[in-house]
């Protein structure tokens, strides 16, 4: 892609609605713009980002056997009432009547709709268990709408739902997903600790929040410093292994870490002084298990291998796919911008031409931008040199490929990691392969 005829507009000036850095630099670095509070549209670098999170997401939902589908995001309130919550969930729902009168809503959430559906197609304990999940749009007319994305009305969601025949095979399907969490959120290059969680409007008696540590994040937090030490995902646990799984479960639940909801004082005086954190976090995820909640008052049942009837035991579970663009952000920037980890970068790399009217420079470009002409964008506007690196260093492009007329004259280019600023001059024929072969230290 080239700079100059891309919809990419970076701003220079700090926007003053912005309260956290997350947010300014969302909106310096052109990834989304504002259209009502709480509301955005998500510019083509913005949509990018989306979409490798997204993508993430769905590989490792699918590694765990869960089935991707798509609801819609308007809901009848018809199975709200039948589940009890269309008057509970309160004025955070957006409720909307069509020309018939009929009350819809813009759906907050899908426990209602996907046990309907489950219903319409699974009638015997032999097509148990079950794990469905859609990315889709939700709509929660919060309060404080605030910090950009990180708390919007409007916000993707990846929402997923298991059924099992009972208590045990349901937990073992907790245990499955909060594994499949914690490989998602290594991918996407942060650091995140599962807390266990208050259950809110969803319900039930078990939930972990994925939290990010972060001085900005709204849930208070307590967790065992020595959690921090630990490398689960080095254990190498097969997810169909559910002795594996209790244990890893085991392991994790034995180190204390608890939003402030659920913070149990007497298990805390017990831990070390020099081991208790206390902080703030961002919650990007959060799974719940609330047994027969749904399936009962919704009465959707299956036929048992003795012919009864059987509610199966549900779970639900989390992940906030655009807060976690503010998230990730809030966690991996500088004074001078993004700094995007490789896996979820709008762009690979940019090309920062410093000579547009200089013939060497040019035919390098043009030459380095067919290596990847999709993720590599091509900084081919007549900028000063300066503000094209502010430009390159804001939006966070993992790799920065410098092209100026007087190693080009020599076939070298400089290449800038942003994470770390190294620099290095190479020839051009290399840079693809340094790039594609580098190993952060
Ligand atoms: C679990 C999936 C649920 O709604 N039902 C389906 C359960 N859980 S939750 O914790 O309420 O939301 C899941 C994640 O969505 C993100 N999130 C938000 N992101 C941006 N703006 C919001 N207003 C917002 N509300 C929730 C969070 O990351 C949360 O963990």
């Amino acid at each position: 892609m080239r700079l100059s005829s891309s919809f990419l507009p970076t701003i220079k000036e700090i926007p003053s609605e912005a309260q956290i850095a997350s947010h300014r630099l969302m909106l310096r670095a052109g990834l989304i713009r504002q259209t009502a509070s709480g509301i955005y549209a998500w510019l083509p670098a913005g949509l990018r980002v989306l979409r490798n999170i997204s993508e993430i997401v769905r590989q490792e939902q699918n590694a765990i056997g869960a089935q991707e589908i798509l609801m819609p995001t308007l809901q009848s309130s018809d199975l709200w009432k039948k589940s009890g919550r269309y008057d509970a969930y309160g004025p955070e729902m957006l409720r909307i009547q069509d020309r018939h009168k009929h009350d819809l809503l813009y759906g907050p959430t899908n426990e209602e709709m996907i046990t309907d559906l489950f219903g319409q197609i699974v009638k015997s304990y032999k097509e148990l268990p079950q794990i469905l999940y859609h990315i889709q749009w939700k709509f929660r007319d919060e309060i404080r709408p605030r910090f950009g994305v990180m708390r919007g009305r409007e916000f993707l969601m990846k929402d997923a739902y298991s059924f099992d025949i009972d208590y045990d095979k349901a937990v073992i399907t907790y245990y499955k997903m909060m594994l499949s969490y914690l490989r998602t959120f290594q991918r996407l290059g942060v650091k995140v600790i599962p807390m266990l969680a208050d259950t809110g409007p969803i319900g039930g008696d078990l939930s972990h929040e994925f939290i990010i540590l972060a001085p900005t994040g709204e849930s208070g937090v307590f967790f065992d410093a020595d959690f921090e030490e630990q490398d689960w995902l080095n254990m190498q646990i097969d997810s169909e292994d559910e002795k594996a799984l209790a244990n890893l479960f085991k392991q994790i639940t034995q180190f204390y870490a608890a939003t402030d909801e659920k913070h149990d004082k007497s298990r805390w005086d017990q831990i070390p002084q020099a081991r208790r954190r206390e902080g703030r976090g961002i919650e990007v995820g959060q799974i719940f298990y609330f047994g027969t909640k749904y399936t009962q008052s919704m009465d959707i049942a299956v036929i048992g291998s003795d012919g009864n009837k059987i509610y199966p035991h549900m779970g639900s579970y989390g992940i906030g796919v655009s807060r976690l663009v503010g998230a990730i952000i809030e966690s991996s920037h500088d004074e001078n911008g993004i700094i995007w980890p490789d896996s979820i970068a709008p762009f690979k790399a940019c090309i920062i031409n410093l000579g547009v009217k200089d013939e060497a420079c040019v035919s390098i470009c043009e030459k380095l931008h067919q290596i990847d002409p999709e993720n590599f964008l091509y900084d081919d506007r007549d900028e000063r040199a300066g503000s094209k690196f502010a430009d390159a260093d804001l939006m966070g492009h993992p790799w920065q490929i410098i092209v100026g007329p007087r190693s080009a004259s020599k076939n070298k280019v400089e290449v800038k990691r942003r994470k770390t600023g190294e620099r290095i001059e190479l020839d051009v024929e290399e840079v693809a392969n340094y790039i594609s072969n580098y190993n952060d230290r």
